[in-house]
């Protein structure tokens, strides 16, 4: 046998070539503050996004999400580019302040109504809704009074989220309490990039995270007993972490930050307790922590969804002490976001998450390249090879840990259009569909097609 390496098939052959089960869905996903705009319209509360964006200088290019893709009013253009991709499933998630404005109390009929429409028309387009509760626009008020650094919020989202699921879980078959609680909760509480902009370190990441997890913990049973039957699930945001060097002080540093971005919400969702390491590494900084709350946290899930965009190369550092780490850039290729672009990040992380915590069902529900903002050639189409590229290379992984046993049933795309992608505004963009900034139409873009053609025909 020749040891030549074969030479690579053409992208569309590759795409072509992909086969997965006849069950397994194919979608895209979106968030609220990300595309709906309609940023006050029919009674809509404000959210922390609403007010971080007003602040100087938070966002790079000072944008906010006032209009975004005004999906407010033209969700039909998002269903049709749902529908030209092929598409039967779609990710997406339902602003808090727009149903109940204050985030407590009075609920926004109209709000509702706009959530009833959308689904309704997806259903009528043979498209699955995958509805999320939050994915980080918490009503400004409940942030007057604390927001996720006081358990009184576990609380009010619990009865949000009954609220929500009695509205909609007649039709809605698959919930998701939260999206990504590292993220809002270290990014919004340690570091300060996100809103609220909180930079209190460890003790605000631990102290968000404990409460969003509590949060999910008591809207489960509720969302059960709202829409009997239904899959519940959360969905995490997973890093697959190598150390830096094999030197014993990068393993270490590793192993801190993996216990805090991954095992800090798996052990606790699927194994009932806090990673002991990480307790007694940040002892100081523990919120309160309360003898019942590791079982109301650990609620029987029927899905865990994974946002899985990277690979963490971590060695010792100044980063968040005592956590004290630094990310280093392996040689390679980078997103528009400094991103290493890595697709066995895909299997390595679906076959961990598998063997440690095995879960009955794995969506990948987030995963997509961000590049600088596109602008359309002379024919009009965007033709964003880089982008198709990183999907064919990410399924052909999330295909190899199928073929090992991982029970992954399904993956949506981020992002279905160009949209507001938080503190880098629309700079960078991750959509399937170009969004005109200034007409607000959308186009597909020639990834959008490649997908489409491997949800079309890859089953
Ligand atoms: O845009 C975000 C999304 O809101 C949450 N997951 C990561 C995406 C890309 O940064």
């Amino acid at each position: 046998m020749s040891n030549t390496p074969k030479p690579a098939l053409p992208l569309e052959a590759r795409a072509a070539a992909l086969r997965f089960p006849a069950s397994f869905r194919f979608g895209a996903a979106t968030s609220s503050y990300q595309i709906e705009g309609g940023m006050d319209a029919d009674g809509k509360g404000k959210s922390i996004w609403d007010t971080f964006t007003r602040r100087p200088g938070v966002i790079s290019d000072g944008s906010s999400g006032d209009v975004a893709c005004d999906s407010y009013h033209r969700w039909p253009d998002d269903i049709a580019l749902l529908r030209e991709m092929g598409l039967g499933s779609y990710r997406f998630s339902l602003s808090w302040p727009r149903i109940q404005p204050g985030g407590r109390g009075k609920v926004n009929a109209k709000g509702i109504g706009y959530y009833d429409r959308l689904i309704d028309e997806l259903l009528r387009a043979g498209i699955e809704p995958f509805v999320t509760l939050y994915h980080w626009d918490l009503p400004q008020e409940l942030q007057d009074d604390g927001g996720w650094y006081v358990r009184e919020t576990a609380n009010r989202f619990a009865d949000y989220a009954e609220i929500a699921v009695a509205a909609l879980g007649d039709r809605v078959k698959s919930w998701t309490t939260l999206n990504e609680p590292w993220t809002f909760a270290w990014t919004g509480h340690a570091y300060g990039e996100d809103a609220p902009g909180f930079t209190d370190g460890v003790k605000g990441g631990l102290t968000a995270s404990h409460h969003a997890l509590l949060a999910h913990g008591l809207a489960v049973p509720r969302i059960r007993a709202a829409a009997p039957g239904a899959d519940v699930g959360i969905v995490l945001d997973f890093n697959v972490v190598h150390p830096a060097s094999s030197a014993p002080q990068d393993r270490a540093a590793a192993k801190r930050f993996e216990g805090v971005q991954n095992r800090w919400y798996l052990d606790a969702v699927f194994k009932g307790r806090y990673p002991d390491d990480i307790l007694e590494l940040c002892a100081v900084d523990l919120p309160d922590i309360r003898p019942d709350d590791n079982a109301l946290i650990a609620q029987p899930l029927d899905f865990l969804g994974m946002n899985i965009y990277r690979r963490s190369v971590i060695g010792t550092g100044s980063e968040l002490p005592p956590l004290s780490f630094t990310r280093t850039n392996p040689p390679g290729r980078n997103s528009a976001l400094n991103w290493e672009i890595w697709p066995r990040c895909i299997s390595e992380a679906l076959e961990y998450v598998h063997r440690e915590y095995a879960p009955g069902q794995i969506f990948i529900t987030e995963n997509g390249l961000a590049t600088p903002a596109e602008t359309p050639g002379a024919d009009g189409r965007v033709f964003d090879l880089e982008r198709a590229e990183y999907f064919v290379d990410h399924l052909e992984q999330v295909s190899k840990a199928l073929d090992s046993g991982v029970p992954v049933k399904g993956y949506f795309a981020w992002t279905l259009i160009d949209n507001f992608e938080w503190a880098y505004g629309y700079a960078s963009q991750f959509g399937l569909a170009y969004l005109d900034r200034k007409s607000l139409d959308r186009r597909l873009k020639y990834s959008g097609e490649v997908y489409g053609h491997i949800a079309r025909n890859g089953r």
